[in-house]
């Protein structure tokens, strides 16, 4: 029989939390990391999504202005007071609201986990997953000096990392690459350009072809896939979409027009767990492989990206780093936390839902604003 929950209340959590390290890409430094979390309640159970829009609309047009509003005035009344067997009937209520991927994202997968707890199941389990660790990677923002590129990236390695991804930028790219590429030879490399280039940069793109990087990551507007085609064409490393993504059609458009070859998936870009399930599909059916991208979650959304990373072709190393990498111990919202192991992998959990406990009295620390929803 199917299981059905009445959602009875949702919450919404504005957090701000301090980063271990300042983390800067090629639209700015950020010392601090802004999300909402929500959380659905049914049935006497609690389960928790991480809406990763921040504080300003620089990664993505979102921000946790626009997001609480659209979750609080039109997602949450969408479906409170339902009832719901899967996440698509969730999808399905959703289906009125353009855009708006990361408010979705949050409430949609605060159902996820709302559910996969109800049936008793991981959710990496729940999402058809199949791997019991993850490969991941760390992603190194710019710094003031190459020294201290260097000395993060030496840090990084030192700590079992075993795939770095360098933020580049105009003025910061092939000279920083040389540098760490001549230091680590054979370490798995790539780079991510937060759409900093345009198509008049594009010897400066196919410089960086000589170091066998993994794949360069977004270097066009964040809207184009035409660009990154004209570019692609043209390189022998992988371009892979980050920003330009943001639904299965948009995936869909990009590999039909050989855009990418490579596709990194975030579930809040691409608006919930659904939307990402199927852009993983999409690409494993076109032989294109993906990774898990990074948002700087809290372990709540870290325990999905780990869940998400457990599919099969999720072939290459995501952006899903130890969560020491990211806030000050004790202070991240959900426990335990994710360790890296000696193979560069993070281990899936088992336990319900999630598998992390969201700690009450963390989130009310952290939190600036709330909203209870019956
Ligand atoms: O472009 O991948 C990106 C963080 C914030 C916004 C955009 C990006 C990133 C990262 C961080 O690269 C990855 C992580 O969470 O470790
Ligand atoms: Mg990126």
């Amino acid at each position: 029989m199917a299981l059905e929950m009445k959602i009875e209340r949702i919450e919404l959590h504005e957090i701000e939390l301090p980063l271990v390290h300042p983390f800067e890409t090629s639209f700015g430094r950020e010392f601090t990391r802004s999300c909402i979390l929500v959380s659905a309640h049914a049935d006497g159970l609690t389960g928790w999504g991480e809406c990763t829009a921040d504080a300003g609309p620089w990664y993505a047009y979102e921000t946790t202005g626009t997001a609480w509003h659209i979750m609080a005035g039109f997602l949450v009344p969408a479906v409170l007071g339902q009832t719901v067997s899967t996440p698509a009937d969730v999808v399905a209520r959703f289906e009125r609201v353009r855009g708006h991927p990361m408010a979705r994202a949050g409430v949609e997968n605060a159902v996820w986990d709302l559910l996969a707890r109800a049936e008793g199941v991981s959710l990496a389990e729940y999402v058809g997953g199949t791997m019991a660790r993850v490969a991941v990677g760390v992603s190194v923002g710019i710094e003031p000096t190459l020294d201290a590129l260097l000395d993060r990236v030496a840090q990084h390695v030192d700590e079992g990392y075993g795939r770095v991804k360098l933020k580049i930028k105009p003025g910061w790219d092939v000279d920083v690459v040389r540098a760490v590429r001549e230091r680590w030879p054979d370490l798995p490399l790539q780079v991510d350009a937060n759409c900093a280039y345009t198509l008049a940069d594009v010897p400066i793109l196919l410089a960086l072809d000589q170091f066998d990087l993994l794949l360069v990551e977004q270097p066009f507007h964040h809207d184009d896939i035409v660009d990154h085609a004209k570019l692609q064409a043209q390189m022998r490393t992988p371009v892979c979409l980050d920003e330009s993504v943001h639904s299965p059609e948009h995936a869909r458009w990009a590999l039909d027009i050989d855009a990418c070859r490579v596709i990194n998936i975030k579930v809040c870009r691409v608006g919930g767990l659904t939307a990402a399930l199927q852009i993983h599909d999409l690409c494993a059916e076109r032989g294109v492989p993906v990774w898990c991208g990074g948002m700087l979650e809290t372990n709540v959304g870290r325990a999905a990206n780990v869940a998400l990373a457990s599919l099969p072709n999720f072939r290459l190393p995501g952006d899903i780093s130890a969560s020491a990498r990211y806030y000050p111990e004790g202070q991240d919202v959900a426990v335990p936390n994710f360790e890296l192991n000696a193979d560069s992998t993070l281990s899936v959990p088992e336990g319900p839902g999630l598998g992390v406990a969201v700690l009450p009295e963390r989130v009310a620390a952290a939190r600036s604003r709330h909203l209870v929803c019956v």
